[in-house]
């Protein structure tokens, strides 16, 4: 098996791709899997390394003028007290599909060069953080609040130490669906996806899903760290030069649970499976060309339309002549989005969302 610096947890080559200090899960080693990806196929996006804390010890700082009173401590006995609340949500990362921008529009970015497996969807349980903030304090003109990870201080290949992990959530985020997780898939969270308590944010961007999370700073004015000002934001021609503003949801995805260049036997048929999800609404329609775009039809889906989850699809195909071709599923979601052609490039190869051409050999 593969290893990646400062990840525990063990990495198959049929699973992951080890990227750097991340592992991506192999889009294929999801068809063994249902609406949940385990803990064992959940990919990994570590800025350092994955930090051992003790669950008996945490302590959770929740601090700043944006409280009525000083700081709370709170330990995960005191979140446990609080009721609990639980969702279904992926977590993706915003550079997901990245590498993309390149093989597939001849472009140059920067970041972590994932395809598309830098997503997963897990049954996330814990406290929501309206709770927590209520309990702390909340003051009537708090505006924003930055949980910040446990693990080491985030230093560039430059050298540039840019401290933890924090990145800043506007509250009416925060006191809509956000959770402070303690369990993923009826588990406790294990080390690599946040142990003890990670945050939660549903539809938006990964980084937003702050792990190892050791304090939250609640503030009267605007926060901001580099995970939203240098990074985070579209950055190229066609944006603002400070970039746009910081990226919230994410958006629109597809993805065939195949091998990049499967090969597969002219003269059967074949089930095609995947998955599509999106930030802003539910997945409620996808379509897929077996003939590189000619001719579309309609997927059958197999979950439910849910915003914040993806939904499983299949379409059977009956390739008859060997040679290669090319496959491509688009997705439509509930506010009416559907796939484009091409994403609007940027520098740093966020929000991919483009129809992907999947290559395929038949034989
Ligand atoms: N939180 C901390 N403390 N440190 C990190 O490096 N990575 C973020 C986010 N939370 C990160 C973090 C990013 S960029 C993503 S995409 C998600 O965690 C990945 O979550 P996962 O590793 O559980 O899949
Ligand atoms: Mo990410």
């Amino acid at each position: 098996p593969g290893t990646a610096p400062g990840i525990v947890k063990p990495l198959p080559d049929d699973v992951f791709t080890v990227r750097g200090t991340n592992a991506e899960t192999r889009f294929e080693a999801l068809a063994a899997t249902g609406r949940l990806t385990p803990a064992s196929h959940f990919f990994v996006r570590n800025h350092t390394t994955t930090p051992r804390l003790d669950a008996g010890t945490w302590r959770l700082t929740v601090w700043g003028d944006g409280l009525t009173g000083g700081a709370r401590e709170f330990t995960l006995a005191d979140l446990k007290r609080l009721p609990s609340a639980s969702r279904t949500a992926f977590v993706e990362c915003a550079g997901n599909g990245r590498s993309l921008f390149t093989t597939q529009q001849g472009r140059q970015v920067s970041g972590t060069a994932w395809t598309l497996g830098a997503v997963g969807q897990a049954h996330w349980r814990g406290v929501r953080l309206a709770d927590v903030l209520s309990r702390a304090g909340l003051a009537r003109h708090a505006v924003d609040v930055m949980p910040r990870g446990l693990d080491d201080d985030y230093i560039t290949a430059d050298g540039t130490n840019l401290g933890r992990v924090r990145r800043p959530l506007p509250l009416a985020k925060a006191l809509d669906d956000v959770l402070l997780a303690y369990e993923m898939n009826g588990e406790p969270l294990p080390p690599d996806h946040g142990h003890p308590v990670r945050v939660v944010v549903p539809s938006w961007i990964g980084v937003s899903s702050v792990k190892w999370v050791g304090d939250i700073e609640v503030s009267t004015t605007p926060l901001y760290s580099p995970w939203n000002t240098d990074f985070y934001r579209l950055f190229g021609p066609g944006h603002p030069p400070q970039g746009s503003v910081p990226l919230t949801r994410q958006t629109l995805k597809s993805a065939f649970e195949l091998p990049w260049n499967a090969r597969l036997a002219a003269g059967t048929r074949h089930r095609l499976t995947g998955r599509s999800w999106s930030g802003g609404g539910a997945v409620d329609r996808v379509e897929v060309s077996t003939d590189g775009g000619g001719t579309w039809r309609r997927a059958r889906l197999h979950d439910v339309p849910r915003r914040g989850s993806w939904v499983r699809w299949s379409a059977d195909w009956h390739p008859r002549a060997p040679g290669p071709a090319v496959l491509l599923a688009r997705a439509t979601d509930t506010t009416g989005r559907t796939q484009p052609a091409t994403t609007a490039h940027n520098t740093q190869g966020y929000l991919f969302d483009a129809v992907v051409r999947h290559p395929v050999t038949v034989e």
